[in-house]
């Protein structure tokens, strides 16, 4: 079976190294946008039109299964992509991971795309979920960028201007990009000590394993990883070799 996710870079790879790891027999497409990367900024309806036309392109490949690991993509084109494909192929949306963060913590930043922390999305889950704790978003200019490009100092300098616009009371800090959890060590060692990170990769592909497992077909295949890219791969697959998950895109097929 093909699982294909979907995100503008590098943070779809949390989430495809705990779908690696929990099946690794799965066969992946991995689909980055770097000709439209960062989604970030970018209008909704032009985000909705780019994650469809990579959606399609996955289809067209055979995915059975589509992932979005990626919150702007999903607070901005999830129901897009679930209604354009139809109801025969499951769809997996990422959200911030506030519901766990607010039953354990009384103070909470969510730290996210600007589109993301915009979001009514967000809005609503904050609402919804927010369990009486204070709950803020702190949007973080150019840290996804940074991470694409594999641009260290710029990363460093971005989480130190969202350090510092956070409430000095949390403790937690939502990683509400799924490009954060990459830099979850810098992020952690710039926070008060104690502040605890949470992200939604572990979560999102157990949803997904739980969506595939719910199809009842064989989804064994055998392992493997293609790449699709949007234009020039730029600094992409040099920028993931800095982290662990970053073997996945390397190793793939172009
Ligand atoms: N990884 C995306 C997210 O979770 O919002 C951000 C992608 C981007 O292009 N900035």
């Amino acid at each position: 079976m093909i699982v294909a996710l979907i995100d503008s870079g590098l943070g779809m790879l949390p989430t495809s190294a705990w779908l690696r790891k929990l099946r690794p027999e799965l066969d992946l497409i991995l689909a980055l946008d770097p000709d439209g990367a960062p989604w970030g900024p970018k209008p909704e309806q032009w985000v909705i039109d780019r994650v469809l036309a990579t959606a399609q392109r996955c289809l067209d490949r055979g995915a059975e299964v589509i992932v979005l690991p990626c919150n702007t993509a999903s607070v901005t084109a999830l129901d897009h992509v679930r209604e354009f494909v139809g109801p025969a192929v499951p769809v997996v949306g990422t959200v911030p991971a506030i519901k766990p963060a607010a039953a354990a913590c009384p103070s909470v930043a969510v730290w996210a795309t600007a589109a993301t922390t915009a979001s009514r999305y967000q809005a609503d889950l904050i609402e919804k979920f927010g369990n009486g704790s204070s709950v803020v978003g702190v949007a973080c200019h150019g840290l996804a960028e940074a991470i694409d490009r594999g641009e260290r100092d710029a990363a460093t300098a971005a989480i130190a201007s969202a350090v510092e616009r956070t409430p000095d009371d949390v403790g937690g800090v939502v990683l509400g990009c799924t490009h954060y959890p990459l830099m979850a060590d810098e992020i952690a060692a710039q926070l008060p000590a104690g502040v605890r990170l949470f992200d939604s990769a572990e979560a999102v592909a157990a949803q997904t394993l739980r969506r595939i497992d719910a199809l009842n077909r064989p989804s064994a295949g055998e392992g493997t990883v293609e790449v699709f890219l949007s234009g020039r791969p730029g600094r992409l697959p040099a920028s993931a070799e800095a982290f662990p998950a970053g073997q996945l895109l390397s190793a793939g097929r172009s």
